[in-house]
């Protein structure tokens, strides 16, 4: 029950990266159902388009086989359509199913052109439009392969028709329009490869943009010196911890650590010896957060520490009454003075001490970081090097 609790209050890192993944499938899933809809709209044009010719007696196709082009052409955008709806396309190597459904409009289209005569040059005019599709969507290399293949099955076509004889009076315009839709179908994946460098270098954009503001809100929540949570960020998770206490019944207390005579160490050995000091208080203290299980506790509780200010830390201990914040923080002061820090300077002996106060149900921030305030002063009072509460406080007053 402690634990679900804890769950509650603080949603783990991993469980927000994967929600993260989540909305951000999700909305390529809209882009991916959206460019279906172009493309099905395209689809509708060009079937529009072969029917009227057939009607016109410009297609050498029977109606049968007119009406299972449009079948096929029916199914196969529903199973498009099923397959992201249902989120089958995930599973796939190229969930956008760009290449496969390009590869049945080549097929599609180069069995309309074979079909057609006189209407030959216009209905090409319709396959560069479908080829049109996979600018967006396909790597340049891809689309390449793809014109190629459309080049090659006209030339097959025409090099068919010449063969066997059919249009035999229009050979040298059959052959112009080959070259001409060859050098089309090329010119277009010059440009399509032109367009992915451009995708590649937005999508490389806004990754170089989410890394810099993930760094940014990194910079702007730690501390440089020890790359511990600042001030800022521990007011945020004061805040939160404050909330969980409301709403879950959760409650919580801090912990203030204050170096002592810390300026002397500066007078002494100078600013550069103190930040080395500095450094190893937080790797000590964050150490004996951790316990052994690497997981952030104190007694059970996942606690957060931070730099609040000069040599001033903060603990919060969620879960945690007055006495087990007290002990946690006897713990981190016996392991600050249990050896002394490892400086340029040489050895440096350096103590804390700590004040704590416990969160009271519907108290401000301010009113409890007061009182841990007033707790660290009476340790100071008290001598230093040790533990206080705010009535060790009144005690010492
Ligand atoms: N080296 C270094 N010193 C710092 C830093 N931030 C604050 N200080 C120093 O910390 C010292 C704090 O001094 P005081 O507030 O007088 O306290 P103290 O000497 O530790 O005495 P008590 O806390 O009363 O035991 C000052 O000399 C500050 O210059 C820092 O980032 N690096
Ligand atoms: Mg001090």
């Amino acid at each position: 029950m402690r634990r679900e609790r804890q769950q509650l209050a603080r949603p783990s890192e991993k469980a927000a990266a994967e929600q993260d993944r989540v909305t951000r499938e999700r909305a390529r899933q809209r882009i991916r159902r959206r460019r279906l809809g172009l493309g099905a709209l395209g689809w509708l044009v060009a079937s529009i388009v072969t029917v009227f010719s057939w009607s016109m007696g410009l297609l050498d196709v029977s109606l049968n086989a007119v009406i299972t082009m449009l079948i096929l052409i029916l199914v196969v955008q529903l199973g498009h359509y099923w397959s992201i709806r249902s989120g089958f396309n995930l599973r796939l190597a190229d969930p956008s199913l760009t290449m496969p459904h390009l590869l049945f409009a080549a097929a599609m289209g180069l069995w309309v052109i074979s079909r057609a005569s006189e209407a030959r040059p216009v209905l090409l005019l319709l396959y560069v439009m479908v080829m049109l599709y996979g600018l967006f969507g396909l790597k340049a290399r891809d689309y390449l392969a793809l014109a190629i293949l459309a080049c090659g099955g006209l030339g097959m076509i025409v090099a068919w028709d010449i063969s066997s004889g059919r249009h035999a009076s229009g050979i040298q315009l059959m052959v112009l329009e080959w070259i001409i839709f060859s050098a089309v179908m090329l010119w277009m994946a010059f440009i399509g490869s032109y367009v992915s460098g451009l995708r590649d270098n937005l999508r490389q954009r806004n990754q170089d943009l989410a890394n810099l503001g993930r760094r940014m809100k990194h910079l702007s929540e730690h501390d440089e010196l020890t790359q511990m949570p600042n001030r800022r960020r521990l007011i945020e998770q004061l805040e939160q911890a404050q909330d969980s206490a409301h709403r879950h019944g959760i409650g919580f207390s801090v912990a203030m650590f204050d170096l002592d005579h810390f300026k002397q160490v500066n007078d002494t050995h100078g600013h550069g010896v103190g930040d080395e000091v500095l450094e190893q208080f937080a790797d000590r203290v964050r150490q004996c957060m951790r316990g052994h299980d690497q997981a952030h506790q104190v007694d059970e509780s996942m606690a957060d520490i931070g730099r609040f200010g000069g040599e001033e830390f903060l603990a919060i201990l969620p879960d945690t009454d007055l006495a087990g914040a007290e002990r946690a923080a006897e713990r981190q002061l016996e392991r600050v003075r249990s050896e002394p820090f490892s400086t340029a300077a040489g050895p440096v002996n350096c103590t804390a001490s700590a004040g704590v106060a416990e969160h009271r149900a519907g108290e401000s921030l301010e009113s409890l970081l007061s009182r841990a305030d007033r707790a660290l002063y009476a340790a100071k009072t008290n001598g230093r090097d040790r533990v206080a509460t705010e009535s060790t406080g009144n005690d010492a007053e």
